[in-house]
């Protein structure tokens, strides 16, 4: 069972079930700041007309950014680039080759023509901020939520007791 809501605007697509621990980390993020999205597994070379089909049919659901994590020769963010013009941030899935240096390098090196915005090797969490960024931009409640995880980022960090005696704390 795919983790849905009724009015998705984050497609997050990965290449096979056993990358979710990594892509579920988006997912928790996304639900912090309140924006609705879905999770699915769908292989760009196992199943590639039902991947189609699924960004095919995504902005008419509603869907505004994707992010695609694949492990390996990590061709899923591309492909699903190469099938929309809605923005696609790649998330490159840690392996044994490296820690995850082939799913890095096969995301992050797109051919002009078709864009991927790459984040670091299993990094979910800042595909999830950029994604909620780019829908702030025309979402004014959402960027104040994204406004305040920074502010209690940053407050955490100023207000850790390792710190404090530093008298620095305004
Ligand atoms: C890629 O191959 C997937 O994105 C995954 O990272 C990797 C291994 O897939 P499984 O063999 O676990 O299904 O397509």
């Amino acid at each position: 069972m795919a983790a849905e809501t009724q009015a998705a605007r984050v497609g997050i697509v990965c290449g096979s079930r056993s990358d979710f621990p990594i892509m579920e980390k988006a997912v928790e993020m996304l639900g912090r700041l309140e924006v609705p999205c879905e999770l699915r597994a769908i292989s760009a070379h196992r199943a590639p007309d039902l991947l189609s089909r699924f960004v095919g049919g995504a902005d008419e659901r509603g869907i505004r950014v994707f992010i695609a994590g694949a492990g390996g020769a990590a061709h899923l963010p591309g492909v699903v680039a190469a099938k929309t013009i809605l923005p696609v941030i790649g998330v490159p899935i840690p392996t044994q080759v490296n820690g995850g240096l082939d799913s890095l390098l096969s995301i992050v090196q797109m051919p002009k023509g078709i864009p991927v915005a790459t984040v670091a090797i299993g990094g979910a969490e800042n595909a999830a901020l950029l994604a909620a960024e780019i829908l702030a931009l025309s979402d004014p409640a959402l960027r104040a939520r994204l406004q305040a995880f920074r502010d209690a980022q940053t407050r955490a960090i100023e207000e850790d007791e390792w710190n404090t005696d530093l008298g620095l704390t305004k």
